[in-house]
């Protein structure tokens, strides 16, 4: 399958007022979103569960790739496209074993050596940042810029997505550094008009 990395959407139920995450999820969609990860902490298993077969259920009507964040065994349960893994998630080469070749597995990547290391075991794609401070994930050291992206960009040879305080205003500086998308929570779900926000990351 040929994915579209182009507009990323990361989940999080937290930036929602008065809409269910799969209403937000369809809206972006229709705005042009390529691509969701449902990415829920504080959340119970069953929970999670639930709320990744009803996610599901709206990505796969639009032909959509549905990623789960961290946790294989909900990928697995409900049959998701694939997972994405940080630095401190379950090591790459385990879950490849676990999950297969037909799945998609991307791994958070902020250093080249970690990139690098995420291409050589077989990642499909690489999340690149923190690019900007962001207050959706405070525990940031130093957001690595658009030079960083570049930098990590230009040290692999699979798909990159780029992610952390990316917005209408910068994400296409962002783009020029030739990553293959841009990943996004509060310039998406933050938004009172998620269509119409999604649509203003589109690069034309
Ligand atoms: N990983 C690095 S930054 C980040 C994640 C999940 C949060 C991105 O959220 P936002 O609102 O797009 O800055
Ligand atoms: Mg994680």
């Amino acid at each position: 399958m040929e994915i579209d990395y182009s507009l990323y959407l990361v989940t999080d139920r937290g930036f929602l007022k008065n809409i269910s995450l799969s209403k937000a999820v369809e809206d972006a969609i229709l705005g042009g979103v390529t691509l969701v990860q449902l990415r829920e902490k504080n959340i119970s298993t069953r929970e999670f569960y639930k709320l990744a077969l009803e996610i599901k259920e709206v990505t796969h009507h639009y032909n959509i790739p549905f990623i789960i964040n961290d946790r294989l065994d909900i990928a697995q349960a409900v049959d998701a496209d694939g997972v994405h893994l940080g630095q401190s998630d379950m090591p790459l080469t385990a879950a490849r074993r676990i999950l297969g070749k037909n799945k998609i597995i991307g791994i958070s990547a902020g250093t080249v050596e970690e990139a690098v290391d995420a291409e050589k075991n077989s990642a499909d794609y690489v999340g690149i940042g923190t690019v900007f401070f962001t207050g959706t994930k405070k525990d940031i050291d130093t957001p690595i810029g658009v030079g960083g992206v570049r930098r990590i960009y230009n040290s692999i040879n699979i798909p990159a997505v780029a992610i952390g305080g990316i917005s209408q205003d910068n994400f296409k500086d962002v783009l020029s550094t030739g990553v293959d998308g841009i990943s996004v929570i509060s310039a998406i779900l933050g938004k009172e008009d998620i269509k119409s926000a999604a649509r203003n990351l589109k690069m034309s």
